[in-house]
């Protein structure tokens, strides 16, 4: 409730200031970006250079209304929310990425674990939530083997054959593969067959081999994390596509990366949503790099939208971004907020300052605040009521 009330206080105050606001975002448009603009418009796609200028453009609010035209064409005045709740079920991890503040060694101080039982445990508070997912990730333990997750989904389906599971970055798909001597298409095979719903889109961070050999050496390659997609998608199971942006990144690298993403959506059609992951520096061995300004954050989501015109939706998620920024970001290209999240361990481990939660009726205020209609959905977009 204090969240509402702050927001009140904050932003929009009146459909008249929201009118003048509205009005300013369709005058400012810059003419250097004018023919951008028209592309937009036909419904052109924009290419590398495109997105090079629109990185450089000091004119956020142009580069806004632009992500707004696509914004509402696809989805119209519509924001989606999911009620689900996270489970990070381990963070013992084999990899030390220099970014992540979550990963222990096992035996370190913090390290956990959870038991198949714990899972449940915890799944099991989604009856009173109402939720319709479970978003499952951790780290790469160095010695349990696939059968330990076949028979995490499988027990958490047989308990609750109605919740979608959204479980398993593309990189724990490819460690699970090399720990178990089988092939990726095999471990996605036997995990859709125990109940497994999606992919979350984490991992991918930024494809440029330069930049992973400096940040995350050990981790699966650029083109690795988008054929483990290929596959899943080619298995007809949906995933999600994120990167992780405000570290050692170029504006080149995040459009490269950007235009893999279209590439691979051209030919699969297997990704829901885009979500830009805000560094969090924090506890990690990157923590003399400052924490993303809100101008890169809206920056990522607008242009995300436009070079994504084969994605159906752009996510904030607001864990990482900020409950005001993401509120913001409904005018800049997003349509989806993610949901009530409940127990989010790696953003905060890396010191993200919101709550681990929001409640469906703070999600619901800070939607139609900005004038826009909430509307609840399932993993794969279904409206709910
Ligand atoms: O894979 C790790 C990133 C990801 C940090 O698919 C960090 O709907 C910021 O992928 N600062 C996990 N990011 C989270 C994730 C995700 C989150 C919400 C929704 C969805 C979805 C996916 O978090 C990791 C890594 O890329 N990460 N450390 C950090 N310090
Ligand atoms: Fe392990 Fe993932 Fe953290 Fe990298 S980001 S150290 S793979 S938990």
């Amino acid at each position: 409730m204090l969240f509402v009330r702050e927001t009140n206080k904050n932003y929009a105050h009146s459909k008249q200031e929201r009118g003048n606001v509205i009005q300013v975002m369709k005058t400012t448009l810059s003419t250097n970006l004018s023919d951008i603009e028209e592309k937009i418009i036909k419904g052109q796609r924009l290419d590398f250079e495109d997105g090079i200028r629109l990185f450089e453009s000091s004119d956020i609010l142009a580069v806004g209304r632009l992500a707004n035209i696509v914004r509402e064409r696809i989805n119209k005045n519509r924001v989606y929310y999911i009620i689900n709740r996270h489970i990070n079920y381990s963070n013992i991890c084999k990899n030390k990425c220099k970014f992540c503040a979550f990963s222990r060694e096992e035996g370190d101080d913090g390290a956990y674990q959870m038991s198949i039982k714990e899972i449940l445990g915890k799944a099991s508070q989604i009856i009173q939530e109402k939720a319709t997912e479970l978003h499952i990730v951790g780290g790469l333990h160095p010695e349990l083997g696939i059968d330990f997750y076949v028979d995490m989904i499988s027990s958490i389906h047989k308990r609750f054959p109605k919740v979608h599971l959204q479980a398993f970055t593309a990189v724990e798909i490819a460690h699970f593969a090399e720990i178990s001597g089988i092939t990726t298409y095999e471990i996605l095979k036997r995990l859709k067959n125990a109940g497994l719903g999606s992919l979350p889109g984490g991992g991918a961070e930024v494809f440029s081999t330069e930049i992973r050999k400096e940040l995350c050496p050990e981790k699966l390659s650029g083109d690795e994390w988008l054929n483990t997609m290929r596959i899943a998608h080619n298995l007809g199971m949906k995933s999600n596509a994120t990167m992780l942006y405000g570290h050692i990144e170029k504006d080149e690298d995040r459009i490269n990366h950007l235009l893999k993403l279209r590439e691979l959506q051209d030919e699969t059609g297997g990704f829901m949503t885009f979500i830009p992951l805000a560094f969090h520096p924090k506890n990690t061995d990157m923590k003399n790099i400052s924490s993303s300004a809100g101008l890169l954050d809206l920056k990522m989501l607008a242009i995300g939208r436009l070079m994504l015109d084969n994605f159906d939706h752009i996510k904030a998620f607001w864990i990482m971004l900020g409950i005001k920024i993401s509120q913001i970001s409904l005018s800049f290209g997003v349509d989806d907020i993610d949901g009530t999240v409940a127990e989010e361990k790696i953003t905060h481990a890396a010191g993200a300052e919101t709550p681990e939660a929001l409640t469906v009726g703070e999600i619901r205020s800070l939607i139609e605040e900005t004038g826009r209609v909430p509307v609840e959905r399932d993993t794969l977009y279904n409206h709910i009521n």
